[in-house]
């Protein structure tokens, strides 16, 4: 064990929207099931969003035009279904609220998968690591009945690669002294910012895989890839990775919405309820630690119109009563358009920062995959 190794977990959720599907309705399991993104021009136009492993034996995978998903599933008994993204959230949310009791803390990297910290709890050892993953794959089992595969390594690019080796409901834990033998033979693309440009570039200078790119000088990445990207492929590839796990702040606003006991004009009634609406993000805000610099309302009115309006701060604030006072304005400028009542009131806060989110991260030039 060495103990100043991070221990860093990546949990990835299983064919996330497919598994899903099977969840609520446990008579799919056993057909290839098909989560399509219809583009409602025709009927069959659209591409695949996921498809279970057993749609996947039939080369059914995401992206995948649903034309050609059809074509190959032709006489499987295929279920094709339409993404319900609001019902994989609100399973996603539970999920990460699962998860989060495991870890020291939790950075959540796209609605089916979340970074753990767990060095603390697991006092720096992989053996340890490995049952807590079996702990939580227990406890998700159970309280969500759903599995997901993970990577364990001592920082979230190795856990991230180690995520994916062994699916489904996998774990691979890569400990620090294995870390290079794991990356050297993979493709250079497995790492996270390695498009297809940069294969054929990297491709061009001889370089395959990981190992490869480790035995280039670090100089000649930079002339070819620039200073940020020759210094990160440089450290990637010899599976150095600092950046921490932390809280991201995930959503992009934090709002409330909600009918009011009764239709009305009147401002001090409606920012009664947009109050207690604001306390509750307020409590948001403060454990996430964010600042705000913009302020949303929305309103439905009694024809069920909905508007939206939003006035941006001049500088970022954190306070509730920012809050309150740029809500009653726009409440305010909003009801001198419009004859109508009020029938449901919002309100949200947007453009977050928080201190060390300032420190720009690596990994978030690259979408999370
Ligand atoms: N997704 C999508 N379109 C894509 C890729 C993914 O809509 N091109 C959605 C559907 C997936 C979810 O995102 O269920 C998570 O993506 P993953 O890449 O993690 O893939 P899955 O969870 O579906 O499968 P795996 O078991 O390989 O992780
Ligand atoms: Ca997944
Ligand atoms: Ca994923």
């Amino acid at each position: 064990m060495s103990p100043q190794s991070r221990v860093v977990m990546l949990v990835d959720l299983d064919y996330f929207f497919a598994q899903l599907e099977e969840l609520r309705n446990p008579t799919l399991k056993g057909k290839p099931i098909v989560v399509g993104m219809y583009s409602g021009r025709t009927e069959e136009s659209g591409a695949v969003s996921t498809s279970n492993y057993l749609a996947r034996k039939f080369n059914v995978k995401s992206g995948l035009p649903l034309f050609l998903a059809k074509k190959r599933l032709e006489g499987k008994e295929a279920v094709f279904l339409p993404v319900d993204y609001d019902y994989y959230q609100q399973v996603s949310n539970k999920i990460m609220k699962v998860l989060r009791g495991f870890a020291d803390s939790l950075e959540q990297a796209g609605i089916d998968e979340a970074y753990l910290d767990v060095t603390r709890r697991t006092q720096g050892s992989f053996e340890k690591a490995q049952l807590l993953v079996e702990e939580m794959k227990r406890a998700i089992k159970q309280q969500v009945g759903v599995t997901f595969s993970v990577g364990v390594g001592p920082n979230k690019l190795v856990a991230k690669i180690a995520s994916d080796m062994h699916k489904p409901d996998g774990v691979t834990v890569i400990r620090p002294e294995e870390v290079k033998t794991f990356l050297s033979p993979l493709p250079v693309d497995s790492l996270l910012g390695v498009g297809k440009k940069t294969v054929v570039k990297m491709a061009e200078m001889g370089i395959k895989t990981i190992g490869d790119l480790s035995r280039i000088d670090v100089q000649r990445l930079v002339e070819a890839f620039g200073k940020i990207l020759g210094i990160y492929f440089y450290n990637a590839s010899n599976g150095v990775d600092n950046e921490p796990v932390q809280e991201a702040g995930e959503a992009e606003s934090i709002g409330r919405m909600g009918t009011l006991k009764e239709n009305t004009r009147d401002v001090d009634f409606i920012m009664q309820r947009i109050d207690q609406q604001i306390d509750e993000i307020f409590t948001e805000l403060t454990t996430k630690d964010l600042s705000f610099r913009q302020v949303g309302i929305s309103a439905v009115m009694t024809d069920l119109s909905g508007k939206s309006r939003a006035k941006t701060l001049d500088r970022p604030a954190k306070d509730r009563e920012t809050i309150h006072k740029a809500a009653r304005e726009l409440f305010e400028k909003y009801l001198a358009e419009t004859d109508l009542e009020i029938r449901r009131v919002g309100v949200r806060v947007a453009m977050f920062s928080r201190e060390e989110r300032q420190q720009r991260q690596l990994t978030s030039f690259f979408s999370p995959g």
